[in-house]
């Protein structure tokens, strides 16, 4: 029998790609990083594409909120620091999107499929800050929900997003005091401020619930992202661990947690709690949120705005080398100072 040249060719293809898999697949097995210059399935870096691109848009999208209250600070210490913390946002998206271009998509790639809107952000950012009392809030709730969610992801199996989140937590759990701080001066100060606290958290506790994702059982991503060790722990174990978490919290603070349902279980060693609004967050990814046209709408206009410093930068990098000068080299330290 004859063979064709393909074939020896085919099955050389074969073998190789089950050799790469089979290292892959070891990697994950020890718990090890998936380096950029790596080897990996498509559809691995395609789920690492999805969700860190949408946790760097949350982060820039997430200033929005937030930003709103700056120029209307309380006082000068108020405003430092929340230009601080609004600031530290902007870098997590931009240490992301860095971490997303080792993946092979450019960050003005991603920032087009966000604006197409072929990718999402955080639910949570699509709700209104009212009252100053809801940058406390978010700092508490919406940082606290992400300190529960990332810091397993410092430990995800892709190297440059785990080295991303550990800065990243670490600023996170100082924007979670300062809400903390915020509220607990709130608190000590007249009725109208406590009612004002009380009101907001009201408003943040259910939807920063939701920021954990749908329940696992409807997770369609969570099985194949844990198989992977992308998620080291699902939706709900993590909203779990943040509900028991921010129980003490909220009673240190003096505030009521709007759950009726929300008790201690003796037996499980976990507070039991009622089941968020599923379809409120379905709604809300849908584009359908209170504020999402506004997100979006803002978003769109501050990239528009940005077209001369992307145009500038471009043909700045793109300018011929400066022609070699006749000028003698720098002195040497030594030499100025003889
Ligand atoms: N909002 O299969 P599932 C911050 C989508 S910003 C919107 O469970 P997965 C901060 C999900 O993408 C930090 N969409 O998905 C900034 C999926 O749709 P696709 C934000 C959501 O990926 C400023 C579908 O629903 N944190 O801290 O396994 C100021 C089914 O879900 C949401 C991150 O981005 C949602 N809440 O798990 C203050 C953390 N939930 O993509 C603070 C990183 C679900 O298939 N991301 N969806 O079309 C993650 O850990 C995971 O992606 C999630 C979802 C837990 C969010």
């Amino acid at each position: 029998m004859t063979t064709t040249p393909a074939e020896p060719d085919q099955a050389a293809l074969e073998a190789r790609q089950a050799q790469l898999q089979a290292s892959f697949d070891a990697t994950i097995a020890r718990h090890d990083r998936i380096e950029p210059r790596d080897w990996m399935p498509d559809a691995y870096r395609k789920t690492l594409v999805r969700q860190i691109a949408q946790h760097a848009h949350s982060e820039i999208i997430g200033m929005q909120p937030e930003g709103n209250w700056i120029g209307r600070a309380p006082s000068l210490r108020r405003k430092a620091i929340l230009l601080a913390k609004v600031q530290d946002e902007a870098g997590h998206g931009l240490y992301l999107y860095s971490a997303c271009e080792t993946l092979g998509v450019s960050r003005a790639e991603l920032t087009e499929l966000l604006l197409a809107g072929r990718q999402k952000y955080s639910s949570i950012f699509n709700y209104p800050t009212l009252s100053y009392a809801d940058v406390g809030t978010i700092g508490w709730l919406v940082d606290g929900a992400a300190i529960c969610n990332q810091v397993p992801l410092c430990r995800t199996s892709y190297g440059p997003y785990g080295r991303a989140m550990i800065r990243i937590c670490k600023e996170e759990s100082f924007h979670q005091r300062q809400g903390f701080e915020l509220l607990m001066t709130m608190m000590r100060g007249t009725g109208a401020q406590r009612a004002m606290v009380q009101e907001s958290v009201d408003r943040f506790w259910w939807p920063s619930l939701m920021m954990f994702g749908p329940p696992d059982a409807e997770s369609t991503n969570s099985e194949q992202s844990m198989a992977w060790g992308v998620k080291r722990n699902s939706n709900d174990e993590l909203r779990q661990k943040f509900v028991d978490m921010t129980v003490p919290q909220a009673e240190a603070l003096g505030v009521t947690l709007p759950d009726p349902d929300l008790r201690w279980n003796e037996e499980r060693g976990h507070h039991d709690f009622g089941e968020p609004d599923w379809e409120e967050l379905a709604a809300v990814i849908r584009g359908n949120g209170p504020c999402n046209a506004q997100r979006m709408a803002h978003r769109r206009a501050a990239h528009d705005d940005g077209a001369w410093v992307r145009e500038a930068a471009t043909a700045f990098a793109a300018r011929p080398a400066p022609a070699p000068t006749s000028a003698p080299a720098e002195a040497t330290h030594e030499e100025a100072t003889r």
